[in-house]
């Protein structure tokens, strides 16, 4: 299991959270994400060999938020 952080661009409330995390924890691998408004990131605990960080980004930036 692997453990990553990913900082969001555009996040303004807690809609937006629900929606990244969401979007994120349906991606097969995923088993958490843990996404903060106050930080503007995402803490995601996944399994490398099924997921990784270019589809995890993709994800985010398909739901309307900048992955950085
Ligand atoms: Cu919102």
């Amino acid at each position: 299991m692997q453990t990553t952080v990913i900082n969001i661009k555009g996040m303004t409330c807690m809609g937006c959270v629900r929606s990244v995390k969401n979007v994120l924890e349906r991606i097969p691998g995923v088993s958490n994400a843990d996404v903060s408004l106050e930080d503007a990131q995402v803490t995601l605990q996944y399994d490398a060999a099924i997921t990784g960080i270019d589809q995890l980004k993709q994800a985010i930036k398909d739901a309307g938020f900048e992955a950085i």
